[in-house]
């Protein structure tokens, strides 16, 4: 990037995903260790540690770094994000919301442990999350912690996931989604968590209201970004790939942005988005906010 001096170290993204996301992984163990009874806590432990991305929880740290905290003060929220995207795939995966068989190539919850265990360890969980934030956060004064709880439940519920899963479901079939209720399921479903986490990290760290408010807007397009990514993928991925995700033929029933604007212009918009979601951490430390470029550049360019 053109804004860094050349006397600046390359950032090596691989080694700070793999650091980060091992003692993410470390945490996660012992805020969700296998106890009684056991019905509830397998298929929670089952799910989150089924090999997912660990992108929430990667962001929440790097914002709070970003913003002069550190990575012990942003791990429970971390975690907390985790555990509600888990919980969320748990419940989607359910024969009545989504009715997957498979998740990153393993059985569903439901399909391992049957649909009443599935539905009440998600449940479970996300309790815990924020049980986890609220008396495991060391070094932020309560107020802080108490904001964090917030914005992770406000983007768990109605400002977020649960909003843009009612709104998907109720779209399902209707054969008149627009670009802007495709948006709002978007911004809903998956940008919310995100941003839940990116803000409960600065707010964490101490950032001041307009950092957040930049952390935020960075939040939104990256976002935004993720799912267009993802749709992308979805189109570009193998047929038989796709077939072996759902034993169904997802993508015909499905609305997405290349459907809406074409692959070249869902190419374009995420260009688009990348570039604003850049904007908003130029006003940072370039050094500081390298791990959130790095993150943006590893959400448009994954591939998967
Ligand atoms: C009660 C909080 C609550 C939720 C229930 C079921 C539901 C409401 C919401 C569904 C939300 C959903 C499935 C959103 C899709 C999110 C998404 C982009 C998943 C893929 O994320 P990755 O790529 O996955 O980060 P990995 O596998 O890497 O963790």
């Amino acid at each position: 990037d053109s804004s860094y001096s050349e006397t600046t170290p390359p950032f090596d993204l691989k080694t700070y995903m793999r650091q980060k996301g091992n003692s993410v992984n470390r945490a996660l163990e012992e805020a969700v260790p296998l106890r009684s009874p056991e019905a509830l806590y397998e298929p929670m432990r089952y799910s989150l540690f089924a090999g997912g991305k660990r992108v929430r929880p990667l962001l929440c740290i790097s914002a709070c770094e970003l913003v002069g905290g550190n990575e012990a003060t942003a791990m429970p929220s971390a975690c907390a994000a985790e555990m509600i995207h888990t919980m969320s795939l748990m419940h989607d995966d359910l024969p009545y919301m989504d009715d997957d068989d498979l998740r990153r190539g393993k059985p569903t919850a439901h399909k391992a442990f049957g649909e009443t265990a599935a539905v009440l360890s998600g449940d479970v969980m996300l309790l815990l999350a924020f049980e986890h934030v609220a008396a495991a956060t060391p070094g932020a004064p309560p107020d802080r912690v108490a904001r964090a709880v917030g914005e992770l439940a406000r983007a768990a519920g109605r400002d977020g996931l649960v909003a843009g899963q009612i709104v998907d479901v109720c779209s399902e079939g209707s054969g008149e989604v627009g670009l802007e209720r495709l948006e709002y399921i978007h911004l809903h479903k998956t940008a919310a968590l995100l941003e839940g986490a990116v803000v409960a990290g600065g707010m964490l760290g101490g950032g001041t209201e307009e950092e957040i408010g930049r952390l935020r807007r960075f939040a939104r397009c990256i976002g935004l970004l993720f799912q267009v990514v993802d749709d992308i993928l979805d189109v570009t991925k193998s047929s038989t790939e796709l077939g072996k995700t759902a034993g169904k033929d997802v993508a015909a029933e499905k609305v997405t942005y290349p459907k809406m604007l074409g692959l070249e212009g869902s190419r374009e918009l995420a260009e688009e988005l990348r570039k604003e979601a850049k904007e908003q951490l130029m006003g940072f430390d370039p050094e500081k906010a390298m791990p959130l470029v790095a993150l943006t550049d590893f959400i448009a360019c994954r591939n998967n």
